[in-house]
């Protein structure tokens, strides 16, 4: 069996810090769970930033450069940066940290859509920071803005003028012809690595039928020149990840996706949802790749052409 790229989202912009205590938001809390994650065998830490204070998504400079070289110091795994930050910045915000970071890799989310986070909002009143309730609530009017000219620009600025490559986030199957049509284009080329996301509330539910066929559609498009993960928001995240596995595919926790580690138990790291993963594919007979190999299977440029 091939070696199975675990890649750990620490942090991501779509929890709030009223949600759990356990969810990094100051630099040292980002370094430090991110460590811990790759120690515990994630290949690549997917990244976001945050106001310190506040808590708030940021894609500034400074909230990425606050922690990125903290991570390269105390672990040699791929550092990915989301150029999707939050649905609530426009793109020239959100890769703004990232054209000054110029990362190994970068996310490139292949679609417009909507992006509806307010289920979360439930029965909670106890909110920690002003922005957290009317961030939720508002998601009900919220698109997520890519359209293929904004797609192209990210290409061009973090992919041919940066050098790096990226994780294609495909939230449902129109998002998989998008991609096709830039390879068509030449303006991207393999081994691509798609990240199924499943079960935000706008893309595709997280169902084994949906990714079975999400899969035999990208097997179609791509043949043998493309790698694929999968990542479930919220309680799908462990079963979906194993099915991902036992389909030939690699694998996404953090808590950026899901924030506990059980029914009803939150988890209290990262690196808790990497080692149970870890334990679950060991046991099934799969291992997992060191952050090198990641390296070698997607063609990345190394740790040595970062600019943090
Ligand atoms: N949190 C995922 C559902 C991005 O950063 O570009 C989406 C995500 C997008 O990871
Ligand atoms: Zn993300």
């Amino acid at each position: 069996m091939a070696k199975i790229i675990l890649s750990c989202a620490i942090t991501g912009s779509i929890h709030t810090p009223s949600m759990s205590p356990y969810l990094p938001v100051t630099p040292e809390q980002i370094a430090a769970h991110s460590i811990g994650a790759a120690d515990a065998g994630a290949a690549i830490l997917h990244l976001h930033a945050r106001d310190a204070l506040t808590g708030r998504p940021s894609a500034r400079p400074d909230n990425f450069m606050a922690f990125l070289p903290q991570i390269k110091a105390g672990c040699d795994a791929v550092i990915n940066l989301s150029t999707g930050g939050s649905a609530v910045m426009p793109l020239h915000e959100r890769i703004a940290g990232p054209m000054a970071a110029e990362p190994e890799m970068c996310s490139l989310n292949m679609g417009t859509m909507n992006f509806a986070l307010y289920p979360m909002l439930g029965k909670r009143t106890d909110w920690q920071h002003d922005w957290e309730e009317p961030f939720l609530r508002d998601s009900d009017d919220l698109v997520f803005k890519n359209t293929p000219r904004d797609i192209e620009g990210v290409l061009r600025l973090m992919g041919a003028e940066r050098g790096a490559r990226f994780e294609f986030e495909c939230y449902d199957l129109g998002h998989l012809y998008m991609l096709a049509h830039f390879r068509d284009r030449g303006l991207v080329q393999g081994p691509l690595f798609i990240q199924f996301v499943m079960g935000v509330l706008g893309g595709v539910a997280a169902e084994p039928e949906h990714l079975v066929h999400l899969k035999t559609t990208a097997d179609r498009l791509f043949g043998k020149d493309y790698l694929f993960s999968t990542l479930a928001a919220g309680r799908q995240q462990m079963p979906m990840a194993l099915v991902s596995a036992s389909l030939g595919g690699h694998v996404r926790v953090g808590l950026e996706d899901n924030l506990y580690i059980s029914k009803g138990v939150l988890a209290r790291s990262n690196a808790e949802q990497v080692t149970k993963l870890r334990g679950m594919l060991e046991e099934l007979g799969h291992s997992l790749a060191t952050p090198d190999e990641a390296r070698a299977m997607l063609g990345l440029k190394g740790q040595g052409a970062v600019a943090f």
